[in-house]
């Protein structure tokens, strides 16, 4: 059955911060139908919220959290394929700008942490236990890739917004055809070099659980193309999935210094199985609240679902990517992590008053799986950047992209 998302979606947003809309039971299957209505349901979103900055339920949520957000410094984050040339290269030169200023982190904290690029790294892996399959991941994960955004505005230069990794693009063109992966001077790099006879990867086994296997993909080893090709991955690994179950990790410690090259290893069949355009729909239409939000995005461990976000890093592959703790070391993690961001916003979207307000908005405990077990997360809990940058800043005020620091919306 298909279903007029777009009518839906502006009812919702209209009658926001009164009536939850249920959202509809189904999507399409077909692909290219999913992304025409993922497509229709985005633009309605961005229109809806830059009108007047907020429609009603928007606008009254701003006001609570205290934003400064206006239509002249919002941020318009859009789809790495849809920006100009000159624009990919400032956003490439930001972050080599970036990856050339020293740490801030001090090096007894992080030896590893060279670079301020580095800083953002360091903080994501000492703080990985407890940001990931918890309560606070996606307001942490969304602060985060703001003040990297800031970072690149503020400390090189860059004067546009975080671009994004559609997945349901590439899912179509394939990773190395897709201006992101294409190993062009203004792609992201490329693939890693072939490595042959690489055997399946195996996740989650060490667990106890049925593990999830997934095929070898294209490349393996050091990314050979475009801008990042001499880049120096310096932190890490810590928990780097590698083919044949084996899970590798830097004996000095998770904050040593280790440098090396940057790794990718592009598996499509990662990218159109779980993170094609009616995974992504899924996501944003099915999930009533946050609990079941948080289990369709991230997957259950032994369920053999990972979910857009595990599609995402699962796809880009190689080393740093397939580490859940060293991830942002690959500067593409800020693509793929905007695009999750993006997911949780248009989810949001469909129903403001309890998706962006109040403790409906957030489920989870405090710690990665609960273990060890702990309480629930609370929108009072503060997102603690470190060395990053930022100031810690309460969940509450991370939950609307044009309300407290935030002010930026995808299109
Ligand atoms: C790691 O977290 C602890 C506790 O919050 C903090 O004191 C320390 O500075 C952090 N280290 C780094 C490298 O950010
Ligand atoms: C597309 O994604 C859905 C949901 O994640 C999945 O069930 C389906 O198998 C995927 N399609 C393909 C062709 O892999
Ligand atoms: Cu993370």
């Amino acid at each position: 059955m298909r279903v007029n998302l777009t009518f839906l979606a502006l009812a919702a947003l209209k009658t926001a911060s009164v009536v939850a809309i249920d959202p509809p039971a189904e999507v399409p299957t077909d692909p290219a139908e999913a992304l025409l209505e993922l497509e229709t349901l985005a633009e309605s979103a961005y229109l809806e919220v830059t009108a007047g900055l907020g429609g009603p339920g928007t606008k009254k949520l701003r006001k609570r959290t205290g934003g400064t957000c206006t239509l002249s410094n919002l941020r318009i984050r859009r789809e790495w394929g849809s920006l100009t040339s000159p624009q990919k290269t400032a956003y490439i030169n930001a972050v080599k700008c970036l990856q050339s200023k020293t740490a801030l982190t001090p090096s007894e904290l992080a030896p590893g942490a060279k670079t301020r690029f580095d800083d953002f790294v360091a903080t994501h892996i000492n703080q990985t236990l407890t940001i990931h399959y918890t309560g606070n991941f996606h307001a942490w994960h969304r602060y985060y890739v703001w003040i990297y955004e800031t970072a690149l505005r503020t400390e090189c230069g860059y004067t546009g917004a975080q671009p994004y990794w559609d997945w349901a693009k590439t899912a179509v063109t394939g990773l190395a055809n897709s201006p992101i992966f294409d190993g062009s001077a203004t792609s992201l790099s490329g693939d890693g070099e072939f490595v042959p006879g690489k055997p399946n990867l195996e996740l989650g086994g060490g667990l106890g659980l049925p593990p999830l296997i997934l095929p070898p993909g294209t490349g393996g080893g050091c990314v050979t193309s475009g801008p990042f090709q001499d880049m120096v991955v310096n932190l890490g690994p810590v928990s780097l999935d590698l083919p044949g179950g084996v899970v590798g990790a830097n004996p000095d410690g998770p904050l040593a210094w280790n440098p090396r090259c940057l790794k990718r290893d592009l598996t499509d069949a990662i990218n159109q199985r779980f993170a094609n355009a009616t995974s992504v729909l899924r996501n944003i239409v099915l999930p009533s609240n946050a609990a079941t939000f948080n289990t369709m995005m991230e997957g259950v461990p032994g369920s053999g679902e990972m979910g857009v976000h595990g599609g995402g890093h699962y796809a880009m592959g190689g080393d740093p990517g397939r580490d859940v703790f060293v991830s942002p070391g690959d500067p593409v993690f800020y693509l793929h992590h905007a695009a999750v961001d993006r997911v949780w916003w248009l989810w949001q979207l469909l129903s403001p008053s309890t998706r962006m307000n109040g403790p409906t908005a957030i489920a989870g405990t405090r710690t990665m799986m609960n273990m060890p077990p702990s309480d629930p997360a609370s929108i009072e809990d503060y997102v603690d950047l470190g060395f990053a940058g930022g100031v810690p800043t309460k969940i509450k005020d991370l939950l609307v992209s044009t309300g407290g620091p935030l002010c930026y919306v995808y299109l």
